[in-house]
């Protein structure tokens, strides 16, 4: 019998990498997403339109306790995804109530369903190296305490400590990854190496004059979204589970992806980005990287893409996107 796996948030970057790599692994894959996508169909489906005939596609709410309960009661999946979370790490102050409840509750309602309707599910849990926020040591671990510095951070920590709780105190297989930056063409156009790549992609087509940024100084640990997704899997097919920390081990500024975005079209990085305070972030001391070698070993999981290779086939797509008149 084919196994079955449920995905919330199913037409993100991931959602929609780990449902092929599923569907090519033989899976059923269910997706949750919310109601609101399909204001946006061509926004928000778009990832999934490839794969909207081979996938069970539920409308829902993962922050729904009833509708989790019933939706995991009827599919009883043999592995669930969480990936649906409000992921943008800076917001307004006035938002983060609402992203904490979301991102901690959601995590809730699907563990104790699981616990209480189907405990032979495994579970993983997008966890994220901003939980290590202002780190202790470097490169981070598993073994490095968290110490988040934004509460989109604390509310991911929060879902991992819970996870990590269910699996000691209620035997349930639930696997934490704990992901450093990963980017594709799929990637959401707010954040930087997006926003960079369709950026250059308007301005040499003619549609737009300069690019606005915050720190062009601050450095991330960034890997290839399809790659990511895979260690996902990986984390719930071995016969324990545990939490790992998927990333390069390499660390890189926003003016090195700047730089290399603009020369893939013969242009000088310098006449066209302003730096604009309004996207600085605070807290940003830290430049977090991470070490991926328990995941290498365990899982046999390695990072392979580089950045610079991820961000010119994301400028070459982004430039074919706007000839074929696809807005960005
Ligand atoms: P991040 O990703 O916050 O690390 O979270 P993002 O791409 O938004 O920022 C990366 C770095 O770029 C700097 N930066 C800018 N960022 C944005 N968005 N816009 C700008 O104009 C800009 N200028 C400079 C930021 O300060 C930051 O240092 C991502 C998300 O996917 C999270 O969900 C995930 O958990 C973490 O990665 C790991």
């Amino acid at each position: 019998m084919k196994k079955k796996a449920l995905i919330t948030g199913i037409n993100g970057q991931d959602g929609s990498y780990l449902a092929e790599w599923l569907l090519a692994n033989g899976y059923e894959v269910h997706g949750l997403v919310r109601s609101e996508a399909f204001a946006k169909p061509k926004e928000r489906l778009n990832n999934i339109l490839p794969v909207l005939d081979s996938i069970k596609l539920h409308v829902g709410d993962a922050h729904d306790s009833i509708y989790i309960t019933q939706l995991i009661s009827s599919i009883r999946p043999d592995e669930i995804y969480h990936l649906a979370a409000n992921s943008f790490v800076s917001h307004a102050l006035d938002a983060e109530p609402a992203i904490v409840e979301y991102n901690f509750n959601s995590t809730h309602y699907l563990l104790a369903s699981i616990k209480a309707y189907h405990p032979s599910c495994r579970f993983y849990f997008a966890g994220s190296s901003e939980m290590f926020g202002a780190a202790e040591n470097s490169p981070q671990n598993e073994l490095t305490p968290f110490n988040p510095r934004s509460i989109y951070g604390i509310s991911k920590m929060a879902g991992a400590i819970l996870s990590k709780n269910y699996r000691r105190t209620h035997n349930l297989f639930t696997c934490n990854g704990i992901l450093y930056n990963h980017e594709s063409v799929r990637r959401g156009l707010s954040f930087v190496t997006r926003k960079i790549t369709s950026s250059v992609a308007k301005i040499a087509c003619g549609q737009l004059h300069e690019l606005e940024l915050g720190n062009l100084e601050a450095k991330r640990d960034w890997g290839y979204a399809p790659e990511y997704v895979e260690a996902m899997w990986l984390m719930l097919n071995q016969e324990s589970p545990d939490d790992y920390v998927i990333a390069t081990g390499k660390l890189h500024s926003v003016r090195e992806i700047v730089e290399c975005a603009f020369s893939c079209v013969n242009l000088d990085y310098q006449n066209y980005v302003k730096v604009n305070p309004a996207f600085h972030r605070a807290n940003e001391a830290v430049s977090l990287v991470g070490d991926s070698s328990f995941a290498q070993q365990q899982l046999n999981w390695r990072p392979q893409k580089n950045i610079f290779s991820i961000i010119e086939e994301m400028v070459t797509h982004d430039i074919e996107a706007i000839k074929q008149e696809v807005v960005l």
